[in-house]
C-alpha cells in the first residue's frame, strides 16, 4: 500500500490518475469521517474491507446506481451490517439519487438515509437490512435461490445475476450461518459468493478468545468452493472473484484483512472496531494512508472514477431492459406484476369459489388441513407462491399435490424442503421475497417460531411480506407435550410490530386468512393452524372477507341484548359458541365475536372497532395460549379462559379439561359474574 505517500504529492497524483488504492482510501476517509462526525459508528470493518468492497464495485458487480433496484442486478448483501458506512460510502461514491454527502455527514441522525445499520426501506440500493449478524448471509442465500428459481421459469436471457455477501467474522459464528450456508451448499447455489472479511477480530478482542473453527474446512464440508487472499491485494481479490464466478458450488472468499487498516495504533485490534477513532488517531490514519484532505472531502478525479464505477452496468441494463421490453406482452405484464409484489386478480375469484364449496359441502376440518385446501384451490392463480417447510412436509400441509419439490441444481419446482433449518428458512424467506418474483410461505410449528424469530423480526421490521404457516398450534396437539405446545407464542407474536398474526376458527376463515396474508405487500403474516379438527363456524357463504377487520360478530344474541361479549380465536370458537348455547340456557344472553386476528381488530379505526366490541356489560375471551393482550378488548376485568401454564402431554381432549378450557368453565365464569 502506499502509506508512505507524503499527503500533498498523494493529492496531487490522486488528481491524476487515481489508482485503485486511492478509490479504497475514498472509501475508508468517508467512513473514519462520518463515524468521528457521529461520534458513534464502527470504522474497523469499512477501513479494513474497503479493498475488497472496491474491487467488487470497480471490476464485478453489475450495479447501475442511476437505477439500484433493476431486477437482473447482481445483489449485494452488506451482511456485516454494523460497518454501514461501507455501504453508505460505496453508494455516495458511485451516484446514487439521494445519497448526497450531506447524508454521509448525517450518519447515525434522525431521518437521515445513513442509518446505524443498513435498512432497506430506508437508503436506496440497500438489499435487506442486516445488523444483526448472520442475517444478512442466510437472506443472501433465499435471494441466491430466487434468482435460479426465476431463471428456471423465464430463462437466462431475463434473470441472471449473482449474489455477493460482504460476511465479517461475526456473520460465520452465528448459529444461523451454518443452517444457511449447508442449505445453499446442498442446493448448489452456485451464483452465491460470500467474501468474508477475515480480519481475526471482534468486540471482546481476537477472535481465538472464542473461535478456532477451521471455516475453510466449515465450508468445503457444506459443499462450497473456497479460497483465500490477501484482503489489501485488489489483484488478488479480482482473481478470486473471477474464479468464484465460474464455480459449479457457492463460493467462500477467506479475505485476510486488517480491522482499521492505516490506523496508527488501532490497526489489527478491537480498538478500531467499534467506536469513532478521535481526532489524533483519525489524523495518523490518513497520514499512513496518503490521504491529505479535508473531511468528506473526496478529489474530482476520485469521485469520477468511482462515478465512472457506478455506471460500469449500465450497458448490462439497458440491453436487459430490451430483452424484456421484447417479451411477449402478456408475459412481461405477468413478471411486471410479480417483481413488483402485486397479488393476482385471480386470487379474491379462486378464493371466493372455496368459500362457496366449503359451506355447500361442510365439514369437521383441521385447519392446517382446510389450508392445504385453500392451497390446492389458489395454486393456479398465485404461481408466485413458494411453499416449504422445515422438514415437518406432512405435518404442515403446505405441499400441494402439483408442487414439485427443487432439487439441487434443479430450480423448477415451487416446493422448499429447508430441512430443519427454522432460522434458515425464515432468513431465506426474507431473500425470495427481497429478491423479487416470488411470495414465500414457510411452515413449521408455531413453537418453533421461537428459532425463526430473528428473521422474522427483520421480516416486520423491513417489511417483507412473508407467510409462516404454523401448525400445531397449542395444546390441542395433545401427546407431543409442552416442548411442543405453544403458550405464549401468539402474545409474542402479536408484540411485534407490522406482524399480522392470524389464527382462523375453521375452514372458511382458513381461506379468508390465506387471502389477507397473501393481499398483505408491506409486512409478514403468521398463520396460526390446528393438528385437530374444527366444527365449521362459518355456515353461509358471505362474499365479503369477514376477517378483514380482525374480528366480527359470529353468533349474535338471541332475543334480548347481550349481556356479555365472547371474543375467541381460532380452536376455541367452537367452545365459545358452545358457551354462548349453555348461556342462553340459563337466560343469560351472549354474543360470540370470532376474532382470527386480535392485532388486525386493534388496528381498525375507534368506529369500527366500536362497533364490534359493543355495549355488553361482560366481554369475556377464549384462547389456548396465555392472557397477555387480551385486556385490550376485555379490560383488566374481563373474564378470560386461556392457559396460565405450561401445557403437558395427553390426548387434546383430556387436556382441554384439565386446563379447564371448555365451554361448562367459560360458562360457569361469564354467569357468575352476571350474577355477582
Ligand atoms: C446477533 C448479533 N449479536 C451481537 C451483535 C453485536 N455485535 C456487533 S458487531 C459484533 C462482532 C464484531 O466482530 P466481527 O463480526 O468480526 O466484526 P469486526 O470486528 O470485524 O467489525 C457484535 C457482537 C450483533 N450485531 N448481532
Amino acid at each position: 500500500m502506499n502509506d508512505q505517500l507524503d499527503p500533498a504529492r498523494a493529492a496531487a497524483a490522486a488528481e491524476a490518475a487515481p489508482t485503485p488504492s486511492d478509490l479504497a482510501n475514498a472509501l475508508r476517509a468517508l467512513a473514519m469521517d462520518a463515524v468521528e462526525k457521529a461520534k458513534s459508528g464502527h470504522p474497523g470493518l469499512p477501513m479494513g474491507a474497503a479493498d475488497v468492497a472496491t474491487v467488487l464495485f470497480t471490476k464485478v458487480l453489475k450495479y447501475d446506481a442511476a437505477d439500484p433496484a433493476w431486477p437482473d442486478r447482481d445483489r449485494f448483501v452488506f451482511s456485516a451490517g454494523h460497518g454501514s458506512m461501507l455501504l453508505y460510502a460505496l453508494l455516495h461514491l458511485t451516484g446514487v439519487e439521494g445519497m448526497t454527502i450531506e447524508e454521509l455527514k448525517n450518519f447515525r441522525q434522525l431521518h437521515s438515509k445513513t442509518p446505524g445499520h443498513p435498512e432497506n426501506f430506508v437508503t436506496p440500493g440497500v438489499e435487506t437490512t442486516t445488523g444483526p449478524l448472520g442475517q444478512g448471509i442466510a437472506t443472501a442465500v433465499g435471494m441466491a435461490l430466487a434468482e435460479r428459481m426465476l431463471a428456471a421459469e423465464y430463462g437466462e436471457e431475463i434473470v441472471d445475476h449473482h449474489t455477493f455477501v460482504l460476511a465479517s467474522d461475526g456473520d460465520l459464528m452465528e448459529g444461523i450461518s451454518h443452517e444457511a450456508i449447508a442449505f445453499a451448499g446442498n442446493l448448489r447455489l452456485s451464483k452465491l459468493v460470500v467474501l468474508w472479511d477475515d480480519n481475526g477480530i471482534s468486540i471482546d478482542g481476537p477472535l481465538s478468545l472464542s473461535d478456532t473453527t477451521d471455516q475453510r474446512k466449515r465450508f468445503e464440508a457444506c459443499g462450497w468452493t473456497t479460497m483465500r487472499v490477501d484482503g489489501h491485494d485488489q489483484a488478488a481479490i479480482a482473481r478470486a472473484l473471477a474464479r468464484a464466478r465460474k464455480s459449479d458450488r457457492p463460493t467462500l472468499i477467506a479475505c485476510k484483512t486488517t480491522i482499521g487498516f492505516g490506523a496508527p495504533t488501532r490497526a489489527g485490534t478491537s480498538k478500531a472496531h467499534g467506536e469513532p477513532l478521535g481526532a489524533e488517531e483519525l489524523a495518523g490514519a490518513k497520514k499512513a494512508l496518503g490521504w491529505g484532505h479535508a473531511p468528506f472531502e473526496i478529489p474530482a478525479s476520485i469521485k469520477k472514477a468511482w462515478e465512472k464505477a457506478g455506471r460500469k452496468g449500465r450497458s448490462a441494463r439497458k440491453a436487459w431492459e430490451q430483452r424484456f421490453q421484447a417479451l411477449p406482452a402478456e408475459t412481461r405484464a405477468e413478471l411486471e406484476r410479480r417483481l413488483a409484489g402485486i397479488p393476482p386478480q385471480a386470487l379474491v375469484e379462486a378464493i371466493a369459489a372455496h368459500k362457496r364449496a366449503l359451506v355447500e359441502s361442510p365439514a369437521a376440518v383441521a385447519t392446517r388441513k382446510a389450508g392445504e385446501a385453500v392451497l390446492e384451490a389458489i395454486a393456479p392463480a398465485v404461481p408466485e407462491l413458494v411453499a416449504g417447510s422445515a422438514d415437518l412436509t406432512p405435518s404442515n400441509n403446505v405441499k400441494v399435490k402439483t408442487s414439485v419439490p427443487v432439487k439441487p441444481g434443479d430450480f423448477a419446482g415451487r416446493y422448499v424442503h429447508y430441512g430443519i433449518r427454522e432460522h434458515g428458512m425464515a432468513a431465506a424467506m426474507n431473500g425470495i421475497a427481497l429478491h423479487g418474483g416470488f411470495r414465500p410461505a414457510g411452515a413449521t410449528f408455531l413453537v418453533f417460531t421461537d428459532y425463526a424469530r430473528p428473521a422474522m423480526r427483520i421480516a416486520a421490521l423491513a417489511g417483507v411480506p412473508a407467510i409462516y404457516v404454523m401448525t400445531h398450534d397449542s395444546i390441542g396437539l395433545g401427546e407431543d407435550g409442552p416442548t411442543h405446545q405453544p403458550v405464549e407464542h401468539l402474545a409474542a407474536l402479536r408484540a411485534m410490530p407490522n406482524m399480522r398474526v392470524f389464527r382462523p376458527g375453521d375452514a372458511v376463515e382458513t381461506a379468508e386468512c390465506w387471502q389477507l396474508a397473501l393481499e398483505r405487500t408491506d409486512g409478514p403474516s403468521v398463520l396460526a393452524l390446528t393438528r385437530q379438527n374444527l366444527a365449521p363456524a362459518r355456515t353461509t357463504h358471505s362474499e365479503t372477507n369477514l376477517c378483514e377487520t380482525g374480528a366480527y360478530e359470529l353468533s349474535p344474541a338471541k332475543g334480548a341484548a347481550a349481556k356479555a361479549t365472547i371474543f375467541a380465536s381460532g380452536s376455541e370458537v367452537e367452545i365459545a359458541l358452545a358457551a354462548q348455547a349453555l348461556l342462553a340456557e340459563r337466560g343469560i344472553p351472549s354474543r360470540v365475536v370470532s376474532t382470527p386476528s386480535l392485532d388486525l381488530f386493534l388496528a381498525q379505526p375507534e368506529e369500527v372497532r366500536a362497533r364490534i366490541l359493543g355495549d355488553a356489560p361482560i366481554r369475556a375471551a377464549i384462547e389456548a395460549g396465555v392472557r397477555f393482550g387480551w385486556d385490550a378488548v376485555i379490560g383488566s376485568d374481563g373474564v378470560f379462559v386461556g392457559m396460565e401454564s405450561f401445557g403437558a402431554s395427553a390426548p387434546y381432549k383430556q387436556l382441554y379439561e384439565h386446563f379447564g378450557i371448555t365451554a361448562a368453565a367459560l360458562a360457569d365464569k361469564i354467569a357468575a359474574r352476571h350474577n355477582g
